[in-house]
């Protein structure tokens, strides 16, 4: 077997952001440019010359070429051995579980998560580390300084191999097994929940309708709803991952999952509805007429996850992204656990979950999860909030009243401004830095600042300081406002505004939250000047 060793030089602009590498599929496709990044890798981790090595993404567009390409370079580069999905897909939990289960070294995810796919949409690659979760920031500033230095690759001679059938595969000193995506995340799910508890819940006639939205979950959810739980067949819609989710935008929000949300809101809605992102990581659930906000859904997990097998002992303790609402601060007070306020991003988790501090941890974006793998996990999510409405034997919109009755509602609402002028968003985000000394005391449309920082995070577990992580105003009556700019977005920049409120009183709960949040809403824009900075009348995405 030939080995090349190409030239190549440093491409600009592979700096990884929020969740590795986003880029327009068309960068991506350049000649040579996913290999510069996937050598920046291998290089960046320290090699992996006789290391196990997880390989699999969401089935989006270019993801079979590029998964032949890093097969290819993993040879040339000494991997001893290769665990590929069939079909080249793994949801990113699933990919998770297998790097833990198989003791890999790690993984190569490549996905764009909720961003859309095809020629012209995005594509996305990501290193995941032996504990299963995404590489900490040490480690994709190790692949970064790779990526501006790099001067070859090295690529094996070898024809494309099969990833349709589960089989075992010898390339030179390499061996590369194709595997069932699916099998593995069953067992471990199986061990979670209460399997017959659900079914019998099933086979009394509750309904509830899971969309994929044409992305990775797919094949799980019919596996494990419709096959092993007993849900009438159709339960789960648009099963079958497309290489461009069906022309859709698989983010699971009330504008690209509407469907899902006008069913649900429909006098013929069923129990229950839930869908999930791209590759899988994402959920967001909805009960026959109600919305769940994720950071509601978060702290109901907490409050009641004892109710499932897998959780019965409680928790040892909770976290949340900074900008995620403080609803389940409140359920852990009560508990007696601790709770922890990380910077945006699954990584930031992964030190809190290994050290054993948290069990579960969630971010406002729709992500929730466990220690049983290290990313958030959809589908994972669905079957804790199905385990937890069979155990009570009450509706989603019930639960959630009684929550907010017990620790108060937290009104949330994230506004986004998508593919702002990059430059508008940078100067909007340093002038509101430059103004956080004077807020303090300062009163901006009726609501008094009592503090404002931009938040930075120090690692309990390895003492690692992140800043910059997000503009953050807390009012004096339990208002709060959050600015940051996406790390994920691949066009100009994304301008994410977090509001929140507290409510105790349960005769204020029944309010929109748009309406509830009205006054902080105002003094965003009055702090932010987001209208005459970016020239945008109002936020393209609110959810
Ligand atoms: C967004 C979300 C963040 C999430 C990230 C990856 O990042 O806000 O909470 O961790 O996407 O999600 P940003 O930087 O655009 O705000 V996904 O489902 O990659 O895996
Ligand atoms: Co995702």
């Amino acid at each position: 077997m030939n080995i090349r060793t190409v030239a190549t030089k440093p491409i600009e602009g592979q700096k990884p952001g929020t969740s590795g590498l986003r880029k327009k599929t068309r960068v991506f496709m350049q000649p040579g440019y996913l290999e510069n990044y996937v050598q920046a890798i291998f290089e960046g981790v320290g090699g992996v010359s006789g290391e196990t090595l997880v390989i699999g993404g969401d089935g989006r567009f270019f993801n079979d070429k590029a998964i032949q390409t890093i097969i290819k370079m993993a040879v040339a580069n000494g991997a001893k051995r290769l665990i590929v999905g069939r079909g080249g897909l793994f949801s990113t939990p699933a990919a998770s579980n297998v790097i833990r289960k198989t003791g890999a070294f790690g993984g190569v995810i490549l996905s764009a998560s909720h961003n859309p796919g095809g020629e012209d949409g995005d594509f996305g690659i990501k290193f995941n580390g032996a504990n299963g979760g995404p590489a900490p920031e040490g480690v994709t500033g190790e692949i970064f300084a790779r990526t501006t230095a790099i001067m070859e690759y090295r690529i094996a001679d070898v024809s494309d191999i099969s990833l349709d059938a589960i089989g075992t595969t010898v390339l030179g000193n390499t061996v590369v097994d194709i595997v069932d995506p699916v099998e593995d995340y069953v067992s471990l799910m199986e061990g979670l929940f209460d399997f017959d508890r659900i079914s019998a819940m099933f086979k009394a006639g509750f309904t509830m309708r899971f969309d994929a939205m044409h992305a990775a979950t797919g094949p799980y959810a019919k596996r494990i709803l419709e096959g092993i739980l007993g849900a009438p067949a159709g339960t789960v819609v648009n099963a079958v991952p497309l290489p461009d989710f069906g022309g859709g935008h698989p983010d699971p929000n009330p504008i690209y999952a509407k469907e899902l949300y006008d069913l649900m809101a429909s006098p013929g809605a069923p129990d229950f509805g839930a869908a999930s992102d791209g590759d899988g990581d994402r959920n967001i659930v909805l009960g026959r007429g109600a919305v769940v906000t994720p950071s509601d859904s978060l702290a109901m997990l907490a409050a009641n996850a004892h109710l499932a097998k897998g959780y019965r002992r409680g928790l040892a303790g909770v976290a949340r992204s900074m900008p995620t609402s403080r609803a389940v601060d409140r359920v852990a007070g009560k508990l007696g656990i601790p709770a922890f306020e990380t910077p945006t991003g699954w990584k930031f988790f992964g030190n809190l979950l290994d050290d054993g501090r948290i069990t579960l941890c969630g971010e406002e974006s729709a992500g929730t999860g466990s220690d049983h793998v290290r990313e958030k996990d959809g589908l994972w999510a669905v079957l804790l909030w199905l385990n937890i409405i069979a155990v009570r034997g009450e509706s989603l919109a019930d639960i959630q009243t009684k929550h907010w009755a017990e620790f108060g509602r937290t009104f949330y609402t994230r506004h986004d401004y998508e593919a702002v002028d990059a430059a508008a968003a940078e100067a909007l985000m340093d002038r509101l830095r430059g103004l956080l000394p004077t807020l303090p005391g300062q009163t901006v449309t009726g609501l008094t600042v009592e503090s404002a920082d931009d938040f930075a995070y120090t690692d309990p577990v390895d003492g690692s300081v992140t800043r910059k992580q997000g503009i953050r105003i807390l009012f004096a009556d339990g208002e709060r406002l959050v600015f940051r700019l996406s790390g994920t977005g691949t066009e100009g920049a994304t301008l994410r505004v977090y509001i929140e409120n507290f409510e105790p009183d349960p005769a204020k709960h029944a309010v929109d939250a748009q309406v509830a949040l009205g006054p902080v809403i105002q003094a965003a824009e009055a702090l932010a000047e987001i209208k005459a900075r970016t020239g945008r009348t109002a936020p393209d995405v609110v959810t």
